[in-house]
């Protein structure tokens, strides 16, 4: 008799079978921060990662299985070959090439598409019912990449866009304040990086605008400069990198914090990358932020925002910058 034969007795064999499977693409600095802020807080029980390196994804399967203990024991699977992502709920991409210094996000946009291109078809395959969330740069691009090699409807794929900028401004209004930064209501819409749009129109504390109380908030003539903070929130990504070489804590809480919404089918309301044709003037077929709210299905409702001309103007240049490296890529 085995000591498990004599310590346990079998009724039934235990189902492996889970209702909140993630797939994590990519092991690398931005792939084992999602892994980690998704474990860490609980949000599934079930985390898959595929990557192209074996021994990069066995480290870190070992480092999660040290970890069991504090997790209440998480079911953590790792392969190079895309079965270990079979029936996923959600299947979020990190792979690809960071940008290095001095190049843009739109700049590293060859590289990243012929990645998307590889590794979307069997992640579908294997997890068709899987909402996917897109975390790869330029990730407006990619996330329509995304959804134009999987055949997927597009409320199914979801780019973390600008809930990152969004949350980056919030907390630098914060700090200027001294008010809690989940308590600071603000969105940024459009491209994710360098044309992003902050809505000042609409920024409040409990309702309060900040227009009611300064008219020129974010404008040229603005004479606290606040537009500074956007000047700061541009740059974000860049000044983490070269501090640090990398940037991944609050993009793996960004992509944890919408993977959460999508388990539960809560409605949220966040600034995603979604199809934006048909809003605010914009007739071309690409992926680009507005507030939507989140659920099972992905994107369920896209926010009709009340924005000033100020801002569509700045929403559509933003989109015309992105549709111009779109439409010269063959996908
Ligand atoms: P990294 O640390 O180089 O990791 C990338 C990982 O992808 C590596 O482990 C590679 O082995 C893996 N990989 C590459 N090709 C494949 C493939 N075909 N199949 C499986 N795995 C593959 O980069 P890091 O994790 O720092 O960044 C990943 C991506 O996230 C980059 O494109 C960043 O620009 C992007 N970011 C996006 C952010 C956002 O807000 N959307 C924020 C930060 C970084």
């Amino acid at each position: 008799n085995s000591l498990r034969e004599g310590l346990l007795c079998r009724v039934k064999t235990p189902s492996i079978d889970s209702f909140d499977k993630v797939t994590i693409v990519g092991a690398g600095m931005v792939g084992v921060a999602c892994a980690n802020a998704i474990l860490f807080q609980k949000i599934s029980s079930h985390v898959a990662i595929v990557d192209a390196f074996p021994k990069k994804l066995e480290g870190e399967g070992m480092d999660y299985c040290h970890s069991s203990v504090f997790l209440d024991d998480p079911y953590v699977e790792y392969d190079t070959d895309f079965c270990v992502s079979s029936n996923s709920k959600v299947v979020i991409i990190t792979a690809g090439a960071r940008q290095i210094k001095g190049e843009t996000r739109l700049e590293l946009v060859q590289k990243n598409v012929n990645i998307i291109k590889n590794i979307v078809p069997p992640l579908v395959q294997y997890s068709p019912n899987a909402v996917f969330l897109v975390v790869t740069n330029p990730v407006d691009i990619l996330s329509w990449v995304t959804w134009k090699v999987s055949g997927l409807p597009y409320n199914r794929i979801i780019g973390s866009g600008c809930h990152l900028d969004s949350a980056r401004l919030r907390s630098l209004i914060s700090e200027r304040l001294g008010v809690a930064s989940k308590c600071v209501n603000a969105f940024i819409i459009g491209e994710h990086g360098d044309n992003q749009v902050p809505l000042w129109s609409g920024v409040n504390v409990a309702g309060v605008l900040f227009r009611d109380i300064m008219p020129t908030i974010g404008l040229e003539m603005d004479q606290e400069g606040w537009s500074e903070l956007i000047t700061d929130n541009v740059k974000a990504g860049a000044t983490v990198r070269c501090l640090k070489g990398y940037s991944n804590t609050a993009i793996g809480l960004t992509a944890a914090d919408i993977t959460r919404d999508i388990l539960r089918n809560c409605p949220a309301v966040k600034s995603v990358s979604t199809m934006i044709q048909g809003h605010h003037g914009i007739h071309h077929e690409m992926f680009l932020s507005l507030p939507c709210t989140l659920g099972e299905n992905g994107v369920s409702q896209v926010i009709r925002m009340r924005i000033t001309e100020h801002e569509k103007n700045l929403f559509q240049k933003s989109a015309e910058i992105v549709y111009n490296i779109q439409k010269g890529l063959k996908i």
